[in-house]
């Protein structure tokens, strides 16, 4: 398998805490976004949506959307699962994964700061404002889901799909400025993560594109 990504895109963080949870090999591309490569026509034959990741399986097929490609891997690498077996605890864990990918995410990408930064003459205390107000609102809505479903991790006691969504978004949303200080099981299990083998291994500076600040 290849991993097409970018050490600090959040969606492939996702999909690298996925692999490292279930302790999977694979090759790595990075994609440089600063560099605009995710655009280049090489990269669009294999992810028209011009965004990382991407996965190439071991048969040459190219799978976009994070949330797929970890579907994928569960499907084709069922142990150790990281989807709960109890039907609502796995819905938990699917309607938390969404609620980052599909609500919070998408309003602090680069390529939506970049509009409004130089086609909407945001500043930067009008981008700051945005990203609290759409991230952080749907990141608000997590932590009133967690604090209902969580224990150590999102789901109960060992980490899930939710917890490989979660941990990237809050890094992205400390980076951005996000004020994420009164989520406090957010907060928990962020740092508790940052503890786990899988999720050190997966964190963006360990990444072979890291570029050091
Ligand atoms: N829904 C997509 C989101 C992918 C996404 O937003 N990727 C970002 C990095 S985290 C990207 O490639 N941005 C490039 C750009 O905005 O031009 C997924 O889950 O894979």
């Amino acid at each position: 398998m290849k991993l097409f990504g970018y050490w600090r895109s959040s969606a492939t963080y996702r999909v690298r805490i996925a692999l490292a949870l279930k302790g999977l090999d694979y090759d790595y591309e990075p994609v440089n976004l600063l560099k605009g490569e995710q655009k280049g026509s090489a990269y669009l034959t294999r992810n028209p949506t011009g965004l990382v990741p991407t996965l190439e399986t071991d048969d040459g097929d190219f799978i976009t959307q994070s949330l797929a490609i970890i579907g994928y891997l569960e499907d084709s690498h069922p142990a150790p699962t990281i989807l709960p077996d109890e039907p609502v605890a796995r819905a938990h864990a699917l309607s938390i994964a969404m609620s980052i990918a599909c609500e919070a995410q998408p309003f602090m990408n680069l390529r939506m700061q970049k509009y409004l930064k130089t086609e909407r003459n945001f500043n930067d205390i009008a981008m700051t404002d945005w990203l609290n107000r759409w991230s952080g609102g749907a990141m608000a809505a997590v932590e009133k889901i967690v604090t209902q479903t969580g224990g150590d991790y999102c789901i109960g006691d060992t980490p899930s799909l939710a917890d490989c969504c979660l941990v990237p978004q809050m890094f992205g949303a400390l980076r951005f400025g996000i004020d994420v200080s009164a989520m406090l099981r957010l907060n928990a299990i962020y740092e508790r993560c940052q503890k786990h083998p899988a999720f050190e291994k997966a964190h963006p500076d360990h990444q072979p594109d890291a570029v050091q600040q």
